[in-house]
């Protein structure tokens, strides 16, 4: 059987996953749980209220919201959860994601959102962060993301660049 999901991934859009994919596969690496669900501030309101209502009951400890545009989803879903919500601005067409950005981290005073990079860094870095905050209660887990780092690590110090022409 599989594991209920511990992180959530939504998104506004099928045409965001290619963003939030990176999310979903940073979690699958790193064995964590996760689900993911197209959930539309603008389009399906009435699903983002009962999947934030239902979220901490189902099991999430966090959830990863990612939207472009006027990306109020993240915002609104911190609105209705207390659970932690990571925004991810996803880039748009328009304005590159500016827009989704200053959407995203413009939360008033009492409503916490973190709000990670435009597109794939950010989408990528918001699942190491819930990578990191499950980890506090996981040794299992916190060991997978010191193994990563000191990979990372080695792996950049051992880079060589090209030559020139
Ligand atoms: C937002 O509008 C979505 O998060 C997406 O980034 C953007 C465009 O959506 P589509 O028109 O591609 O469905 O709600």
């Amino acid at each position: 059987m599989n594991a209920a999901p511990v992180v959530g991934i939504i998104m506004g859009s099928t045409s965001d996953w290619p963003t939030m994919e990176h999310a979903a596969r940073v979690l699958r690496d790193f064995g964590v749980a996760w689900e993911a669900e197209v959930v539309s501030a603008h389009r399906t309101p009435d699903k983002l209220v009962s999947y934030a209502e239902t979220a901490r009951g189902r099991g999430l400890k966090c959830i990863i919201a990612g939207a472009g545009g006027a990306a109020h989803l993240p915002g609104m879903t911190a609105a209705i959860t207390d659970l932690p919500v990571l925004g991810v601005p996803v880039e748009s067409k328009a304005l590159q994601g500016v827009d989704s950005l200053l959407s995203i981290v413009q939360m008033p005073a009492g409503i916490p959102t973190a709000t990670f990079a435009i597109g794939k860094a950010g989408s990528t870095n918001a699942a190491l962060f819930a990578v990191a905050m499950l980890a506090n209660e996981n040794p299992g887990l916190a060991e997978k993301l010191a193994e990563f780092r000191k990979n990372q690590t080695a792996t950049v110090k051992a880079a060589a660049l090209p030559p020139l022409d």
